[in-house]
């Protein structure tokens, strides 16, 4: 089974990703959690490039990058771990690439993309996606009282409101689109609140 985690920078959906993590381990369920981009050798590089707020990026080369951080993840852990029955938790996947390149930077339509997001994945596909949805201002004043404590902008972070509005917009239409996979929650609620409302919907998927 895939489960993954969308939303804008600052939703809280890592915080409610790695507290699905918690909850199925001490339940002693086989778990792999990963985070994208990232979580190989190759896609931490892919990453560090992504985010480096010195470079500049063409959008199309951009959501190459992200999908070949993706590609190399799927082949080296997702599916090997998947075909052994076990849960993987994604704190992001493809919808990302469709939500941000695709609605954010308009570098293709939704369906040429997620054309090509099968393509570079195999077919691996979440199972059900939670997407944790929360106004862009909101989001906004939490990142940046974590910059001001320990933390710079990276390159992604430093794309206007106007952005993250767009990326905001094709989370719920993706998500419209297919309600079977999709489950939208309120960001705005607390974090004890969210992860009962995940649980209970996972409690029921499963
Ligand atoms: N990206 C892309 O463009 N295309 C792609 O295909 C992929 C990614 C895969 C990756 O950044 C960037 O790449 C990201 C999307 C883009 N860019 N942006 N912008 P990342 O991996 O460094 O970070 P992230 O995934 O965007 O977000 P994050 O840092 O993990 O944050 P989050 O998951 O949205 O939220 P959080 O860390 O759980 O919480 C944020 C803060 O809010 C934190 O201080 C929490 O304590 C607080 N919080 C969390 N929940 C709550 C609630 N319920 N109430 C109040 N406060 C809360």
């Amino acid at each position: 089974m895939i489960i993954s985690f969308e939303g804008i920078d600052g939703s809280g959906k890592s915080t409610q990703a790695n507290r699905l993590v918690e909850r199925l381990s001490g339940q002693g369920k086989e778990i792999l959690y990963v985070r994208e981009p990232g979580g190989t050798a190759v896609s931490e590089r892919i990453r560090d490039l992504l985010l480096d707020p010195s470079l500049t990026i063409y959008p199309f080369a951009e959501m190459l990058l992200f999908s070949a951080a993706r590609a190399q993840l799927v082949h080296e852990k997702i599916k090997p771990f998947h075909a052994r029955g076990g849960i993987v938790i994604c704190d992001r996947f493809f919808d990302s690439t469709v939500a941000y390149q695709g609605g954010g930077r308009s570098v293709a339509d939704a369906k040429w993309l997620e054309d090509f997001q099968r393509t570079i994945t195999a077919g691996v596909w979440p199972d059900r996606t939670y997407l944790v949805d929360l106004p862009v201002s909101t989001a906004a004043q939490r990142l940046t009282a974590r910059f001001s404590e320990h933390e710079t902008a990276d390159r992604m972070e430093l794309a206007g409101p106007e952005f993250f509005e767009r990326v905001r917009t094709t989370y719920l239409q993706l998500a419209a689109k297919d309600p079977t996979r999709y489950f939208v929650v309120d960001g705005s609620k607390s974090e004890d609140a969210l992860e009962n409302q995940i649980w209970n919907d996972f409690s029921t998927f499963l």
